[in-house]
């Protein structure tokens, strides 16, 4: 596994950490992650991180169609200058009705766990297979470190005659980093409405060491490319290459030939690299745009890169110029992509318009003139314990639409003039991405299905199903933005959740104990 931060380090963690612990039922998963802070230098500059087990990033959890997958968060966190509580989202993982209360999204579904204290997520990954990733969803807490890949891997996945290679060397998480403490950053953000302009050590900071791709001329790679940034837009390709997409989010694509992905913060895709050029180094270039760089002189998104290696090329830099990729070439358009197994889209019974409005000069970010305020109550706990079934029963700040279960809901964003995509995300379900940001082009005979998508200035359309009800978070995934309020519940079929999620006492204890906390260990 390698991760691609934001300057053009690739971290290399120990591949011991890569885990899989088989319980003698062969379907349990069983995964130990202890929160702990550390001290590392993902970019040259050191401080102390928040991880899971003590690397950044995390160990990459590995599980098998149709495991279920039994991850104990052990937190442990004692340092005083960031966020002492956690809570674990798996993202893009199904999560059902009867089990909403393992999602793990702080004041919608649970309450975070506190220091000192230990939940264990169980997930059914049902017929699920394809690359997901783990990460903190308390506050922008994920941005000092927590956060890790998750594959799925199919034993008979039906694609499997496209690749040759598939395993920990082919997954790369890239991602964004910052110096300072993201308690600290947030701080800056609320004063002055300015989105933290990371900086540009992690990765190949000048001086810093390489980071190669090996490969052997002849086959062909399945590179499993994950976004875990909280803020900034990368864009990957590969010197003389071609990238074949053959999975979004977890749902398996049509083969797409592209030679530039752009990708969202939150998006997944899987790319089959071929091995086909002369034995050589190429430039695995993953230039960035994340805020305004005069406002981080460390920025230097140019060193943002990797090096595609062939066996028997020598341990040098590529000689090529280092570029920001193709500029005449095909670069993936989301609106082209198309499932493996299509499937229409309903027509909708609801429809719900969202409009995305920041309040100038704050960090304060509005969905139909309200900014979300995560409640002290969870979502979840008012639905079991208050018999919240209206929107009444929830304040106007937790912006929570209560929907119908079995219905299709239709979700429209009308074109807005941010100079950046908000990459929206579902948890604990897809959507189909009726409209996508990247064309003009309405449709619902084949979509592409997901879980993150841009929503910017030529407007965006989806629709999701609420077969699955149960208070299902609807956010930005740029962190900083949901801080400021960018983000929706959807919160369908009440009376089913009432009668099918049946939490565990383990979960019950969570919000007793993290409201006695004091405030520096929440
Ligand atoms: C294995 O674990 C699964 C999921 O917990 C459970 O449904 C199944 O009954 C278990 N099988 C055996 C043989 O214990
Ligand atoms: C994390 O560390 C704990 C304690 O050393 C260990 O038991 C566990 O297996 C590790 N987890 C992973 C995913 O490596
Ligand atoms: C957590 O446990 C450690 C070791 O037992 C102890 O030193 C520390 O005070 C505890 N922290 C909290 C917040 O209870
Ligand atoms: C982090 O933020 C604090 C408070 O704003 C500031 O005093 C400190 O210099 C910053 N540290 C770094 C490494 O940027
Ligand atoms: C990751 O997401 C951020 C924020 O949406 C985006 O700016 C960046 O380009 C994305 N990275 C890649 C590799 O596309
Ligand atoms: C990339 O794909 C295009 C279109 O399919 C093809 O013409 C070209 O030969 C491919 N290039 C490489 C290096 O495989
Ligand atoms: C960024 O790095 C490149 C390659 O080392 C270098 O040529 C360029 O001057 C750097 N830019 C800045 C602004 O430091
Ligand atoms: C929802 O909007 C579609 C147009 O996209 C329209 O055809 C349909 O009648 C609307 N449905 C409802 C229930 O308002
Ligand atoms: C937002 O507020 C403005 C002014 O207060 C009002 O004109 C507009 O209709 C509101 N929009 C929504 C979607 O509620
Ligand atoms: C919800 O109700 C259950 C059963 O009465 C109780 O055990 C639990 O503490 C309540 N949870 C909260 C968060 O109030
Ligand atoms: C909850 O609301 C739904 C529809 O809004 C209604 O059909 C149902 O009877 C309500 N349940 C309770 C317990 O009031
Ligand atoms: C609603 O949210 C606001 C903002 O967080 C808070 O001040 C207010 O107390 C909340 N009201 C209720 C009834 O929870
Ligand atoms: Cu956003």
């Amino acid at each position: 596994m390698k991760s691609l931060a934001a300057s053009a380090l690739f971290a290399l963690p120990a591949l011991g950490a890569i885990v899989s612990t088989r319980a003698p039922n062969a379907s349990v998963n069983a995964v130990t992650l202890d929160v702990v802070n550390a001290q590392g230098s993902p970019d040259g500059f050191e401080r102390t991180l928040i991880t899971a087990n003590g690397t950044y990033p995390g160990p990459t959890i590995v599980a098998t169609k149709g495991d279920t997958l039994v991850v104990t968060v052990n937190n442990l966190l004692d340092d005083p200058s960031m966020r002492r509580s956690t809570s674990m989202d798996f993202d893009g993982v199904f999560v059902t009705t009867d089990n909403a209360f393992n999602e793990g999204s702080p004041f919608v579904t649970t309450c975070p766990v506190g220091p000192n204290a230990s939940y264990t997520y169980t997930l059914p990954l049902g017929e699920q297979t394809g690359t997901f990733w783990y990460h903190s969803q308390l506050s922008v807490q994920y941005v000092d470190g927590l956060r890790g890949a998750l594959i799925i891997y199919d034993p008979d996945d039906p694609q499997k005659d496209l690749y040759d290679v598939d395993d920990e060397s082919t997954i790369i998480q890239v991602g964004d980093w910052w110096h300072n403490t993201s308690t600290s950053l947030l701080a800056g953000y609320v004063a002055t409405g300015i989105v933290p302009v990371l900086d540009s050590g992690v990765g190949r900071f000048q001086g810093g060491p390489e980071v190669p791709f090996n490969v052997v001329q002849g086959k062909r790679y399945r590179f499993r490319i994950i976004n875990e940034s909280a803020r900034n837009v990368f864009t990957m390709s590969v010197d003389g290459h071609n990238l074949t997409i053959i999975e979004a989010d977890g749902v398996a694509t049509t083969p797409l030939t592209v030679d530039e992905v752009e990708m969202l913060a939150g998006q997944r895709y899987s790319v089959v690299l071929e091995a086909n050029q002369p034995v050589d180094n190429y430039w695995f270039n993953a230039p960035f745009v994340g805020g305004d760089p005069t406002r981080n002189l460390n920025q230097n998104a140019t060193l943002s890169r990797g090096i595609l290696r062939y066996q028997g090329a020598p341990d040098a830099d590529p000689t090529g110029p280092m570029t920001l990729g193709p500029t005449d070439g095909t670069p993936l358009v989301e609106a082209n992509l198309r499932p493996l197994v299509p499937e229409p889209a309903p027509e909708p019974d609801v429809n719900i318009t969202l409009n995305l409005v920041v309040t100038t000069g704050k960090a304060q970010w509005n969905v139909n003139n309200v900014s979300y305020v995560s409640p002290i109550v969870p979502t979840l706990v008012k639905i079991l314990n208050d018999s919240a079934n209206a929107t009444a029963d929830f304040n106007v700040t937790e912006n929570t639409f209560v929907l119908p279960a079995n219905a299709i809901i239709q979700v429209d964003f009308p074109p807005n003039d941010d100079d950046e995509a908000h990459p929206f995300h579902l948890h604990g379900n897809n959507f189909f991405v009726v409209k996508s940001n990247s064309s003009d082009v309405i449709n619902t005979a084949d979509p592409i299905r997901r879980d993150v998508t841009g929503v910017g200035a030529a407007g965006t359309t989806v629709r999701f199903s609420t077969a699955n009800p149960g208070p299902w978070f609807f956010h930005c995934h740029i962190f900083w933005h949901l801080q400021a309020g960018l983000a929706t519940v959807m919160a369908s079929g009440l009376d089913d959740v009432r009668a099918e999620t049946k939490p565990t006492p383990e979960w019950e204890a969570l919000c007793p104990a993290y409201d006695a906390l004091p405030a520096d260990q929440q």
